[in-house]
């Protein structure tokens, strides 16, 4: 009797191991979901990404103006991907929509106010995509 109930309690641990380390792997993969815009891209200096208007954490919506040497990138696919300084499990990242040309909208909270850094990847057809470093502070 007290073998089996060993052998119970050795089964009900593997069992918790088990689901442990698929809830770890869903995690991880929702991770990399969020941080979404994986792509292999390249920096150039010539991309410029800003945030429009006031960066706070009651918005939900941010526009992005695109430019490329000081001109509107328009048609482009572009993807916003951030996180919270010191807080890198703080992170949010969307496929933006473009509303005007070089001007595009993405659906994200940025649920603290503090420092945030993360990138922007810019891909136009027919070019290498490219990623455009951004930092900023949330008030
Ligand atoms: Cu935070």
């Amino acid at each position: 009797m007290q073998t089996k109930t060993r052998g119970i309690r050795r089964v009900l641990a593997v069992a918790a191991l088990a689901l442990w380390a698929f809830a770890v792997a869903i995690v991880v993969l929702a991770d990399d979901a969020r941080l979404g815009c994986i792509a292999e891209a390249q920096r150039d200096p010539a991309y410029q990404a800003r945030l429009l208007g006031r960066v706070e954490v009651e918005r939900t919506e941010y526009e992005i103006a695109v430019t490329r040497e000081g001109q509107p990138v328009a048609g482009a696919k572009v993807c916003a991907s951030v996180v919270m300084r010191g807080m890198e499990a703080m992170g949010v990242s969307d496929t933006a929509d473009e509303v005007t040309p070089g001007v595009y909208r993405v659906d994200i909270v940025l649920e603290m106010s503090g420092g945030w850094r993360g990138n922007i990847l810019i891909t136009k057809v027919g070019e290498p995509p490219v990623s455009v470093p951004l930092s900023f502070t949330v008030t």
